[in-house]
């Protein structure tokens, strides 16, 4: 088989954001992008991780969403020119980012390549992206996507093989150049897994006795392992999954676990006979919503709860050492943190900045506000794993879903949470609104908005406990002297402009108030955030056009 080399001129902006280079799938099918991309990737290895692919084992699948049939083979003829020697390859082109995870970590492969935009929407005009996992099985970090992003600036040339597409859709061996390509069913060495973790036999006693779950894949790329894990080992009725066949188009569902977007989920659980738990997980597996009769836990407090009920899995039998969220999600778990005498870290967003604290033992469970939960099993979020993680409690606890939580706000508090998107507003702009307010940091303190006065401010900085790696400019934090915090920051997942994310937070302790609705409890400080940015001169916004 004949290895060739094809010139390609740099393409602008292959910087992977917060969760890999995510871009228009028109973007990506501009001839050559992918290539030089993934030409970037192995040429940056050497270096950046202190070894290339060559003679090693690399892992490839994707969610499934339109063009991930094109990108797959393309990448396996570039890792075939490349000298890998052995390409572990989900069937049909399909892995979920926790599978992949599990996989890289059970079967010690180098690497993994994931091909997926995870909550942004698919189709031809919709997303797509490519992210990077390491050995460790989690994101790599930025030392490796920055070196990734600098060899991209200077590429002159890919390297592939000419050979026609292969067939991923049966399980098989085959041969490609130098390369073995194995064709997996990560179904299985995920749910083996999650065996290990969860008491399984409880479940199943929970289901045998007519515990009634709705889960809701959103035609992405979770609908298999949900089959197998809910309906088959854990005896749930057949169409305890649905939407559970992945398809390219998610079936023009949008696959983002939100009270909008998973709506017809909300009222599945709140009308009606309904089932006693909803939830759903996003394009590529990795976050998940949960849903109660009384409507959708949020994900800072899912976190602080599965803290707080830790002990009660047998994964977490002795307890936790410590947990982590990322900046702007609740401080709720920091209660629990607090409670337990355990230590808890603030990072910054996106999950490869949790990666150093699991693989050092500091932490074992971590989350964002984003809904992503996740603990030491892997090292990626796991939609699955959570919905597995509640299900377990709701075994061991017998009480309903809803009156967990507000146990939980009775015992801890709580701390009433919502985050506003302005979507595609324009670079500039929201780069003016985030550079305006570094520049007055050291004046708010002491401002006033009504009852709510700046406290202090800063602009977020992260030093890593493990490896000393500082990360800079994370998104400006706003403290108000009651206790209520603004965060605001640019999204780093985008493809269209820019996004910025306003979060709003406020603890409340009292009991009598927990039932209020969040919008209504913290309609006074989203007014403030709108002030304090002058979101609505800058921006020319009345109004943000996601409210989660
Ligand atoms: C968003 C979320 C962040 C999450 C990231 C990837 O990033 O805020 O918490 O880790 O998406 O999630 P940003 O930069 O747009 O705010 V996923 O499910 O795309 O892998
Ligand atoms: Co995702």
């Amino acid at each position: 088989m004949n290895t060739v080399s094809v010139p390609v001129t740099p393409f602008a902006g292959q910087r992977p954001g917060t969760s890999g280079l995510r871009k228009k799938v028109t973007v990506f099918r501009e001839p050559g992008y992918v290539e030089a991309f993934v030409q970037s990737l192995f040429d940056a290895l050497p270096e950046a991780v202190g070894s290339g692919v060559t003679g090693q084992t690399l892992v490839l699948g994707g969610d499934g969403r339109f063009f991930n049939d094109c990108a797959i083979q393309t990448i396996i003829r570039m890792a075939a020119a490349n000298g890998v020697a052995n390409l572990l390859v989900g069937r049909d082109g399909l892995l979920s980012t926790p599978a992949m995870s599990t996989v890289i970590r059970g079967r010690k492969a180098f690497g993994g390549i994931i091909l997926s935009a995870s909550h942004n929407p698919g189709g031809p005009d919709g997303d797509f992206g490519i992210k990077y996992n390491i050995g460790n099985g989690g994101p790599a970090p930025e030392r490796v996507t920055e070196a990734i992003y600098h060899r991209s600036q200077t590429i002159d040339a890919y390297r592939t093989i000419e050979s026609a597409d292969l067939p991923i859709d049966k399980l098989a061996s085959v041969q490609i150049g130098g390369m073995t390509v194995t064709v997996i069913d990560p179904v299985e060495e995920y749910a083996a897994l999650m065996e290990q973790i969860f008491d399984f036999d409880r479940l199943r006693t929970l289901f045998r006795g007519g515990f009634r779950l709705r889960f809701d894949a959103l035609n992405a790329v979770t609908g298999p392992y949900a089959r197998e894990i809910f309906e088959r080992r854990l005896g749930a009725p057949v169409g305890t999954a649905v939407d559970a066949d992945p398809m390219p188009d998610f079936g023009g569902l949008h696959p983002d676990p939100n009270p909008t977007y998973a709506a017809s989920l909300i009222s599945a659980l709140t009308t009606g006979d309904a089932p006693d738990l909803g939830a759903a997980s996003d394009g590529d597996g990795d976050r998940n919503m949960v849903v109660t009769r009384k409507g959708a836990v949020g994900p800072s407090d899912s976190l602080a709860i599965l803290a707080a009920n830790a002990p009660l899995i047998p994964w977490f039998k002795d307890g936790l050492p410590g947990v982590a969220r990322s900046m702007p999600t609740s401080r709720a778990v920091d209660r629990v943190a607090q409670k337990l005498g355990i230590e808890c870290f603030e990072t910054p967003t996106g999950w490869k900045y949790f990666g150093n604290l699991l693989d050092a033992g500091r932490i074992t469970l971590c989350g964002e506000e984003s809904a992503g939960t996740s603990s030491n099993h892997i090292r990626e979020k796991d939609g699955v794993w959570a919905v597995l993680f509640w299900l377990n409690i709701l075994a061991v606890r017998n009480e309903p879903a809803a009156a967990i939580v507000a146990d939980h706000w009775a015992r801890f508090g709580r701390d009433f949470y919502m985050r506003h998107d302005y979507e595609a507003i324009e670079t500039e702009r929201a780069n003016h609104l985030i550079d305006g307010l570094r520049r007055r940091i050291s004046e708010l303190p002491g401002i006033r908005f009504g009852e709510h006065e700046v406290s202090e401010a800063d602009d977020f900085a992260y030093t890593d406990p493990v490896d000393g790696s500082v990360t800079a400019h994370q998104g400006v934090r706003v403290n108000f002297t009651n206790g209520a915090r603004i965060v605001y920051r640019l999204s780093g997942t985008g493809t269209e402009g820019a996004t910025l994310r306003v979060y709003l937070e406020r603890f409340e302790p009292d009991p009598a108030r927990h039932a209020l609705d969040a919008s209504v409890a913290l309609a006074p400080l989203a007014a403030v955030s709108v002030a304090l940015a002058d979101i609505n001169g800058i921006t020319g916004r009345d109004k943000p056009s996601v409210v989660a």
